[in-house]
C-alpha cells in the first residue's frame, strides 16, 4: 500500500505524465489479450502468424473475418475502471499523452481525448492500394469465420484492416509524438503490457533514458521490470482507480515541490 501511495503523490505532483497502454487494459473489458490463447474458430491460429501482411494475401477472407471478429468484440465491450482512471488523470494533471499499442477504442469511449495509436485502430479499415487512403466499411460482420473483404468504393482494390502488422513501419508521426513525450515526462505509467513487440516497447525505456520515474501497472512481471522504479502488481481496473484516489482525493500532499521544475 505504501508503494501505491508514493506513487500517488508522485503523480499528484506530476507535470507530465506519458501513460503507456498494452492489451492488458482492455482485459477487464472482455477484450482478451494479444498473448491470450485465441477461442473459438481461431483456437488454431496464433496471432502474430495472423497480424501479418502476408497472412493477409494468402487468405484475405481469414484474415479479414478475424478483425472482423475482433471488431465487433470490441464494439460490445465497454471501458472499464482502468480507462476511466487513464481520462481521470488526463483531467487532473496539466499534460498528459496517452500512449497505446491498442487497436480498440476503449480509451476513447472512456474520455481520453486523444490517444497515440502506435499500432492502428480496428475502425480505421484502408485501402490495401499504395495510397492507403481510408476506406468506408459500414457492415459490422459479426461472423465467426472467414468473411470475403470489402473492395474499395473509390478504386476497387480490396480493404485492409487499419492496424499496423508485424514486419510493417508505424506510423511515423504516432510513433514521433509518443517519443517525443516519453522523452519530457516526469513520470511514465505502463500499463497492460508485455513489452515484448519493437519498438513501442522502446517507449518506456526513452522516459527512463530521459529521467522520467519508470511506473508499472501488470499482475505479472515483465521484460520491463527493472527499468521500473516502481511495479505495482495488479490489474488496471484495480490499480489504477486506486491511483487516483489515493492522489486526488486529498489523502495524499499534492503541493509541495512539484516533481518538475516548474516551466
Ligand atoms: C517493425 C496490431 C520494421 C495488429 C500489433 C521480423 C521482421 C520485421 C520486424 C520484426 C521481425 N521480427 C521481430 C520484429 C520486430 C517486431 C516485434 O517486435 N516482434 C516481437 C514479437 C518480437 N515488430 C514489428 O514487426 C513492428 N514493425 O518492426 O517494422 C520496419 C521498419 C521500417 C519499414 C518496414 C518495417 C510492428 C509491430 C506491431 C505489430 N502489431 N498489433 C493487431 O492487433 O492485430 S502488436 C500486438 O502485440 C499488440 O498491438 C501489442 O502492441 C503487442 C504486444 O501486446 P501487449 O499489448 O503487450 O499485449 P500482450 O498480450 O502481449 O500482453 C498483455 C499484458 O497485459 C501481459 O503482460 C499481462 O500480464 C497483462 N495483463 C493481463 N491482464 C491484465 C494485464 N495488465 C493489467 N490489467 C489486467 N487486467
Amino acid at each position: 500500500m505504501d508503494e501505491l501511495r508514493s506513487t500517488a503523490g508522485l503523480l499528484a505532483r506530476a507535470r507530465r505524465v506519458v501513460v503507456f497502454t498494452g492489451a492488458g487494459i482492455s482485459a477487464e473489458s472482455g477484450v482478451p489479450t494479444f498473448r491470450d490463447d485465441l477461442t473459438g474458430l481461431w483456437a488454431r491460429f496464433d496471432a502474430e502468424q495472423l497480424a501479418t501482411p502476408e497472412a493477409f494475401h494468402a487468405d484475405p477472407d481469414l484474415v479479414w473475418g478475424w478483425y472482423e471478429w475482433r471488431r465487433a468484440r470490441v464494439a460490445r465491450a465497454v471501458p472499464n475502471a482502468g480507462h476511466l482512471a487513464v481520462a481521470a488523470i488526463e483531467a487532473r494533471v496539466p499534460h498528459v499523452v496517452v500512449v497505446t499499442q491498442n487497436v480498440d477504442d476503449l480509451h476513447e469511449r472512456a474520455g481520453s481525448r486523444d490517444p497515440v495509436h502506435l499500432h492502428g485502430s480496428l475502425f480505421a479499415p484502408r485501402c490495401i492500394g499504395a495510397s492507403g487512403h481510408p476506406a468506408q466499411v459500414t457492415a459490422l460482420a459479426d461472423g465467426d469465420g472467414p468473411i470475403p473483404p470489402p473492395r474499395c468504393a473509390e478504386c476497387g482494390w480490396l480493404v485492409r484492416p487499419g492496424v499496423v502488422w508485424f514486419g510493417e513501419a508505424l506510423p511515423e508521426d504516432a510513433l514521433n509524438a509518443a517519443v517525443h513525450a516519453a522523452a519530457r515526462c516526469d513520470v511514465l505509467l505502463t500499463v497492460g503490457t508485455s513489452g515484448v513487440v519493437y519498438p513501442a516497447a522502446e517507449i518506456p525505456l526513452v522516459a527512463a533514458r530521459a529521467g522520467a520515474t519508470l511506473v508499472q501497472v501488470n499482475p505479472e512481471p515483465t521484460p520491463l521490470d527493472p527499468f521500473c522504479d516502481v511495479s505495482l502488481r495488479g490489474t488496471a481496473a484495480q490499480v489504477l482507480p486506486a491511483l487516483v484516489s489515493a492522489a486526488w482525493d486529498g489523502s495524499v500532499q499534492t503541493s509541495g515541490t512539484p516533481v518538475s521544475a516548474p516551466e
